[in-house]
Parts: C-alpha cells; sequence; structure tokens
C-alpha cells in the first residue's frame, strides 16, 4: 500500500532500526520505545490488522510468533519474560493499519492489560 508508513519502512523508503529480515517478515525497533526492548514484528504482506487474515495466513501468523519468540531469546528477554502484544482496531489502541506485533520486555511490566 502506498500510503503504508509500514510498507514504506519494509521498502525502505523510511529508515528503521531492523533487527531482523527474512522473505516474509521485517521486525524493527519502535520509534517510541515504552520498555527497555520495544521491538516490532510486521508481515510484509499488507494486511490492515487481525481482521484481515484468513485461513491462508496461518502458517504467516505462526512464523511471526515464531520470530517473536526467537527475537525474544536472542534480546535477552526469554528467561525473564515479556509480552506479546497486538492492537487490533481503534478501540484496540491500533494507530498504525498495518498489522503488527509488539514484543516488548527488558523490565517488570505492569500488570494491567487495559
Ligand atoms: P499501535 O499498535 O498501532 O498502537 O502501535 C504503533 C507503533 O508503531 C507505536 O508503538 C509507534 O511508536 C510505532 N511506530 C514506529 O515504530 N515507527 C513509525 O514510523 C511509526 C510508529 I508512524
Amino acid at each position: 500500500m502506498s500510503d503504508c508508513i509500514f510498507c514504506k519502512i519494509i521498502n525502505k523508503e523510511i529508515p528503521s532500526e531492523v533487527v531482523y529480515e527474512d522473505e516474509v517478515v521485517l521486525a524493527f525497533k519502535d520509534i517510541n520505545p515504552v520498555a527497555p526492548v520495544h521491538v516490532l514484528i510486521i508481515p510484509k504482506k499488507h494486511s490492515e490488522s487481525l481482521n484481515d487474515l484468513s485461513p491462508e495466513d496461518e502458517a504467516l501468523v505462526g512464523h511471526l510468533i515464531i520470530v517473536a519468540t526467537r527475537l525474544a531469546k536472542e534480546l535477552g528477554i526469554a528467561d525473564s519474560g515479556y509480552r506479546l502484544v497486538n492492537n487490533c482496531g481503534d478501540d484496540g489502541g491500533q494507530v498504525v493499519k498495518h498489522l503488527h506485533f509488539h514484543l516488548i520486555g527488558g523490565k517488570r511490566l505492569g500488570i494491567h492489560i487495559c
């Protein structure tokens, strides 16, 4: 999508601090981190949100989560713990309308999820 900021990050039209990349997934540091580790994991194929996914995307979603767990280990937060978050839609707090998961850790996170 030409006007999507995360598609521009994928296409390297906008710079980002990439921590992982393969054919289908990009992971980069959030520009406004809420914890010492805050990485966004996104599919390269544009989908607006979880609501856009179909059964064909099952492997893709599994891959996104496996990448997240691998990054958690590499970034040193697997043992202490972390949060993998998706905000879906306006009430869910989604600001950027390109599907993404937040990998957040490196400090004791609050217990409230809303
Ligand atoms: P949300 O789930 O859509 O609310 O989160 C969007 C995140 O994208 C948020 O944490 C921003 O700081 C982050 N972000 C970014 O890392 N780089 C950008 O260019 C933009 C947003 I715009």
